[in-house]
């Protein structure tokens, strides 16, 4: 089975930089995937890919190097299975709040006798190789998103779940559910408190820390601080941050 990149480059000792996909087209996805990404996420929680789409973002994205993730809309074990079957070799499962929301997660990724994922990889096994079933279980990475104030009070028993190899910070909704407004990109105060709070624990337990942001210096700093997976950007916002650029020099009065 085609080994998973985001594995071998953390057991080097180095973070892995995870692009982020919310435009449905698989164009965008192949262009992306040919800049150097370690992964790349398709996102079908928020914006406008669906299951379709995202599968043929996967067979643009096949032709370069970035692993293929999925962060699915949410804790539905037919979702995760699709894009599995699809080839997605990540999953990134939001809001996950209970050491029974995480092993409901895991389990749809696994197959018996780890879990529960039924059988079909009908593109897992173009993309993997011929061998995906005896592997499948040891080579795709499961993402436990950390978000809510009861997802951090459970995350200790979560992060023991069996098979479950990392969570993911979602900074805006973890600081909406303790009462802060939902930003990206904390530097300092109780949010970033809180997310260096649940990095430690992850590691604490032996599974990997990864985090969403939206600033290269603040990636930096998480890379920097411990984490093992940044999210710097996205496809969308490279777009809307290159183009006031260009214009405002041009339209400058
Ligand atoms: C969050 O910030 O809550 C996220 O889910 C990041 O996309
Ligand atoms: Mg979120």
């Amino acid at each position: 089975m085609r080994k998973n990149q985001i594995r071998e480059i953390w057991a080097t000792g180095r973070a892995a930089v995870n692009g982020w996909l919310s435009v449905p087209s698989p164009y965008v996805a192949e262009i992306m995937s040919h800049q150097g990404w370690d992964g790349l996420t398709i996102d079908l929680q928020h914006g406008p890919v669906d299951v379709p789409e995202a599968i043929r973002m996967m067979q643009a994205m096949a032709a370069g190097n970035a692993v293929p993730i999925v962060r699915v809309p949410w804790n539905e074990p037919s979702a995760i299975m699709r894009v599995l079957d699809a080839g997605a070799y990540g999953i990134i499962c939001p809001m996950i709040n209970t050491p029974e929301d995480a092993e409901r997660f895991v389990g749809a990724c696994r197959y018996p006798p780890d879990g529960y994922r039924s059988n079909g990889a009908y593109r897992g096994v173009i993309y993997g190789g011929a061998d995906y079933l005896d592997h499948a279980n040891e080579e795709i990475l499961t993402f436990a998103m950390i978000e809510t104030r009861e997802g951090v009070a459970n995350l200790a028993e979560i992060a023991r779940t069996p098979g479950l190899n990392a969570i993911y910070i979602g900074p805006t909704d973890l600081a909406f559910s303790h009462g802060y407004p939902p930003k990206h990109d904390n530097f300092d105060g109780p949010v970033a408190d809180l997310i260096a709070q649940i990095r430690e624990t992850a590691h604490a337990a032996g599974i990997r820390a990864g985090i969403h942001a939206t600033r290269t210096d603040y990636s930096a700093q998480m890379i920097s601080d411990g984490f093992d997976l940044v999210t710097p950007t996205s496809d969308v916002r490279m777009l809307t941050g290159a183009a006031p650029n260009v214009l405002s020099a041009l339209k400058a009065e």
